[in-house]
């Protein structure tokens, strides 16, 4: 079993990933940079977890972004944790979307709950399940709250592993539906919105069908379609924080 900590920076990913393994871990680099690549076991159990670089987004802009990305595809993770700072939840669920595309199981760590506690943010967990359709913990890595029921979901893995959570327009739903049902990879949501987003790292798999699809949904558009992809993604953040964060509205920071 091998676990991916996904997250921003600063949004606890080492505070987390000491507390989950103590001394059981290892510090390298990451091949050919001298990004730090920590790897070790999750207590009580035999569990693999590897801290990624911190991100905010997997396209294909940053050394940080391509490394995460190709851990993500070729390095067989079973489970992605992904830990989220509490009080930035809007900038957080952006990377959030993209995981939730790849065909692995997404656990969330709802961090710096201290935090969010003490500036009256409230969120509403059960919303926030049903909304990204995964299971979500939240936890105060710096005050060790919850840590410990954290491990026992990781070990019993009990969180939800149906993927695919739908959350762009009827039209651009139905283009990715189209384009996975040409591919045969095994992050085929992933890999048809990259094709949507003219992803140059996604060339190869290119072909006649997929072009006319792509070129069908961007006549409905006319705008960059990768732009368009973004605003959706936005817009349905919104939404769930709509439906799922109050807070005293001084103490919002979705726009920083
Ligand atoms: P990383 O960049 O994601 O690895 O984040 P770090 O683990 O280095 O944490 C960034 C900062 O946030 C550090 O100062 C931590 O002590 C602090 N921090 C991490 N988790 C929490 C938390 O749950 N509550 C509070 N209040 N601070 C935290
Ligand atoms: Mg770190
Ligand atoms: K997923």
């Amino acid at each position: 079993m091998r676990v991916a900590l996904v997250g921003n920076q600063n949004s606890g990913k080492t505070t987390l990933f000491n507390l989950l393994t103590g001394t059981n871990q290892k510090v390298g680099n990451w091949p050919g940079v001298t990004i730090e690549r920590k790897v070790g076991t999750i207590r009580g159990t035999d569990f693999e977890i590897v801290d990624l670089p911190g991100i905010y987004s997997l396209s294909p802009y940053s050394i940080e972004e391509a490394i995460s990305r190709r851990f993500l595809f070729e390095e067989n993770v079973d489970l992605i944790l992904n830990i989220i700072d509490s009080t930035s939840i809007e900038r957080s669920l952006y990377l959030t979307t993209q995981l939730l595309e790849l065909n692995i199981p997404v656990l969330i760590a709802l961090n710096m709950s201290d935090i969010a506690d003490k500036r009256g943010i409230k969120i509403d967990l059960h919303t926030l399940e049903e909304k990204l359709d995964t299971t979500i913990i939240s936890i105060s890595a710096l005050k060790k709250t919850n840590v410990f029921n954290l491990i026992q979901y990781i070990k019993r893995q009990d969180y939800r592993k149906n993927y695919y959570t739908h959350i762009y327009d009827l039209h651009l739903e139905e283009a990715i539906k189209k384009l996975e049902n040409l591919n045969e990879t095994e992050h085929k949501r992933f890999l048809a919105v990259k094709l949507i987003e003219k992803d140059p790292l996604f060339n190869d798999f290119q072909n006649e069908e997929s072009n006319q699809i792509i070129m069908d949904i961007s006549k409905q558009y006319q705008r960059d379609m990768e732009q368009i992809i973004a605003d959706e993604r936005y817009r349905y953040i919104e939404n769930i924080r709509d439906e799922a964060v109050s807070a005293r509205k001084e103490q919002l920071t979705w726009t920083d």
